[in-house]
């Protein structure tokens, strides 16, 4: 890709910090095209034949970061299509999460314009994870999964935000208050980008 075939922004933040919340509401109102790595991890892991699929739900049910090829292998191959069909405006969501991944991506694939950062406390993110567990059918929505996607985050996943933070290229949103405040600050964050 190059830059003009693509408008990457990365969409960060803890598990349950609200990524996917916040990235459906910016769909309806920008027209961004919504990538979740994990949605297309778990698409993958059932899709017939995938010779993916064991190792990919062994990562998933420990809170591990699945090898970069599959995952970027995966948003490319959704990248193209979606680019193909006329939107070229990604919002990239849980990806990446590990220091090798923003690198290559961004080299190999596009550079990203910034990064969304959503800030949240782990006992907030814990409520709402072992809620929404209840009826979402993840299999590492229980706790022993969620202490280890917590511990990943903190070790794995918080380099790559400082990175980027390093660079000047984060907007760090406080995700505490209820969606639609959330929300609210987004788009004060994206309007004063010029978005
Ligand atoms: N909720 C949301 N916002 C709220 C708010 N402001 N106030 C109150 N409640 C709020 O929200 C989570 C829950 O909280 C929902 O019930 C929601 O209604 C409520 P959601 O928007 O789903 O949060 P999100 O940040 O998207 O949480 P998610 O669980 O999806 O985050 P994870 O980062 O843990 O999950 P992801 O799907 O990205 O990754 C899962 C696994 O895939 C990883 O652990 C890893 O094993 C693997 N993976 C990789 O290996 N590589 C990758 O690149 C990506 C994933
Ligand atoms: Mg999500």
């Amino acid at each position: 890709y190059s830059k003009d075939e693509a408008t990457v922004i990365f969409v960060l933040g803890g598990p349950g910090a609200g990524k996917g919340t916040q990235c459906a509401k910016l769909v309806e109102d920008y027209g961004f095209k919504h990538l979740s790595a994990g949605d297309l991890l778990r698409e993958e892991q059932d899709r017939p034949g995938s010779e993916f699929g064991d190792l990919i739900k062994s990562y998933i049910a420990d809170g591990k970061i699945v090898p970069m090829e599959v995952t970027v292998q995966l948003l490319e191959n959704a990248m193209r299509a979606s680019i193909d069909s006329g939107n070229n405006k990604f919002l990239i969501d849980g990806f990446p999460r590990k220091m090798d991944q923003a690198v290559a991506f961004e080299e190999t694939v596009v550079p990203s314009s910034f990064t969304l950062f959503f800030d949240c406390p782990e006992d907030v993110m814990e409520k709402r994870l072992l809620n929404r567990g209840k009826t979402s059918g993840r299999a590492d929505d229980n706790i022993e999964s969620i202490k280890k996607r917590f511990r990943t985050f903190i070790e794995t996943s918080m380099p790559v935000v400082d990175h980027f933070e390093a660079e000047g290229r984060v907007v760090k949103i406080k995700a505490t208050r209820p969606p639609e405040e959330v929300y609210k600050d987004v788009q004060a964050s994206f309007a004063s980008r010029g978005i």
